[in-house]
């Protein structure tokens, strides 16, 4: 029997397929070398990947744009590779979760080509389509993600269509019950070949208010300067009418009706909205017959993790109700990696790595991220995303997280290609590299293992409740309960040692922890950046 509830505290590996491992030697990773990579994966101890799109794409977003969603692009394989990947990942008990992006297609898609051509064709109003204003400007204030206005002048339609990213990718009109049928039927089409879920691109951008109302602009104290660089004055709108639209709570529910045609599947969406990610969050996951998790962004933004935020985020997060489920991440494709955003030292990488496999919630690791990668600094000169080489040097865009994993120190390109990678592979990443790492018995590669594994044992940090115990800067420790277990941890966010108060009863160091066992003294005093864990 299939466990329908695996996804409940389950720690994902988001794998970046054009940065993973290239098996033909273009320079570019590909669904065969994510297979002869499974292996690491597995071994790591997750529960499932989750790929970034494979599909057909000109690649103008690296594969977020798509212009067909029932084919591998050849640069990655073939559907005859993903159906061996699918077989090897079960082999290997790993689930599959795929990237579906709904939100919007290439302009390249067929869909996109026929609406474009005219007001009264069969996919005309499969798209966001508006007249320009008398005097020939945009429909209204809307901008895009990426940069400008959310509006293009189409020359042949002789319309406006609106795209929330880049000019290369309309977004779908979801208002049309055509589109809804056809995206619930590439959901089904990959059900079919055996995937067991989805993360589901910018899942709240689904759907526009009809009306084309302006966004209200926000004062200059209130702006928004989280999920984008603080340049881009997207930020400075509050998004009620481009995004969150409540028409959207009845397509998840349709959605999730198809989810549960199949057993055991699963659904992550992503929610971008720094101003009512939550509130939308908790709307997305409010029952079973909605999405299964939300992927948050409480820790992908520059803000430091202090033991109060982290203590307050959590709290939030559990008062949306016992149903809501989060799906945490520290690090992935489209942020500069956590290490280099927080400036952490050394000692603090193994701290919050056990600190985020030790929530409540599911988990999200990126590739590399168990190799305790920092971010890579890519030159202007081989900037391939679009929205860095827009606003460098300000925002150096998406790149430094891209660039390829290092898996043998002493080989060409890392051994990731015996071709020139797309984006370079830094020298100082070599010295991570899987190989070698796995040889050092006390590399950081070496403890996200034991880290995974210890999370997988306790059923309390899987899947138990959550309850703060002390929140400073500096202190952050909770208590898990699940069953029998109550499971004490405390972290010490600091270069100084930190007082701590245990909780009343007796407590005894957990000797199958990743820490170092000690029972606390009387003078209840952690080290720096000191772990405890221990069971009543
Ligand atoms: O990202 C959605 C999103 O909100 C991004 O704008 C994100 O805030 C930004 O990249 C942070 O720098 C998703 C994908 O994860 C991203 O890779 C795609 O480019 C985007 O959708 C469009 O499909
Ligand atoms: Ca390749």
């Amino acid at each position: 029997a299939q466990d329908r509830d695996w996804w409940r505290g389950a720690v994902i590996y988001q794998i970046y397929p054009r940065s993973f491992q290239d098996s033909n030697g273009d320079g570019i990773g590909d669904l065969a070398g994510i297979i002869q990579r499974l292996p690491h994966i597995a071994e790591l101890g997750v529960d499932a990947i989750w790929i970034s799109p494979f599909f057909r794409s000109p690649m103008v977003d690296f594969g977020y744009d798509v212009s067909d969603y029932r084919d591998v692009d050849q640069i990655f394989g073939t559907l005859g590779d993903f159906d061996a990947l699918i077989e090897r990942a079960h082999q290997l008990g790993l689930k599959v979760l795929i990237d579906l992006v709904l939100s919007h297609t290439s302009e390249q898609h067929a869909w996109f080509r026929e609406s474009r051509s005219g007001p009264d064709n069969a996919k005309s109003d499969w798209y966001v389509w508006a007249d320009a204003k008398p005097d020939g400007t945009q429909p209204n204030n809307w901008l895009s993600i990426f940069g400008g206005p959310a509006w293009e002048w189409s020359t042949e339609r002789q319309q406006y269509y609106l795209h929330n990213f880049l000019v290369e990718q309309p977004d779908l009109n979801l208002h049309n019950p055509d589109v809804q049928d056809e995206l619930l039927n590439i959901v089904r089409f990959w059900l079919d070949r055996g995937v067991d879920g989805f993360r589901l691109d910018t899942v709240n951008l689904y759907f526009h208010d009809p009306e084309l109302r302006n966004n209200p602009v926000l004062p200059i104290g209130e702006r928004n300067e989280i999920l984008t660089p603080s340049v881009n004055p997207y930020n400075w709108q509050d998004h009620l009418y481009d995004k969150n639209r409540p028409e959207n709570l009845a397509f998840l529910k349709r959605l999730r009706a198809v989810l549960d045609e199949y057993p055991a599947t699963t659904s992550v969406g992503e929610v971008s909205d720094a101003q009512r990610g939550l509130a939308i969050q908790s709307q997305y996951t409010s029952g079973d017959d909605m999405l299964h998790m939300c992927y948050d962004f409480a820790f992908l933004s520059g803000t430091y993790p202090s033991g109060d935020r982290v203590a307050d985020v959590l709290d939030t997060f559990g008062e949306l109700g016992p149903e809501s489920w989060a799906c945490w991440a520290f690090s992935n494709h489209d942020v500069m990696r956590h290490i280099s955003r927080w400036e952490l030292p050394k000692p603090a990488a193994r701290t919050f790595a056990a600190l985020l496999l030790s929530l409540r919630g599911s988990v999200c690791l990126y590739q590399g991220e168990e190799l305790g990668l920092s971010e890579a600094y890519v030159p202007f000169e081989e900037l391939q995303d679009p929205y860095g080489i827009r606003f460098w040097p300000k925002y150096h865009g998406r790149d430094g997280c891209r660039t390829p994993i290092p898996w043998v120190h002493d080989g060409v390109n890392g051994g990731f290609s015996t071709a020139k990678p797309w984006l370079p592979l830094p020298v100082d990443h070599l010295e991570h590299a899987v190989a070698r790492q796995t040889e050092d018995w006390d590399s950081m590669l070496r403890f996200y293992r034991k880290m995974i594994g210890y999370r997988q044992s306790r059923e309390a940090l899987r899947t138990g409740s959550f309850e703060v115990i002390e929140r400073r800067p500096e202190l952050l420790s909770f208590i898990r309960r699940s069953g029998n277990e109550t499971l004490f941890c405390a972290f010490a966010l600091s270069d100084e040692p930190q007082a701590i108060s245990l909780p009343p009863g007796r407590w005894q160091a957990d000797d199958s922890a990743p820490f170092r066992a000690t029972l606390l003294g009387p003078e209840r005093v952690l080290e720096p950046w000191q772990v405890v864990y221990a069971l009543k």
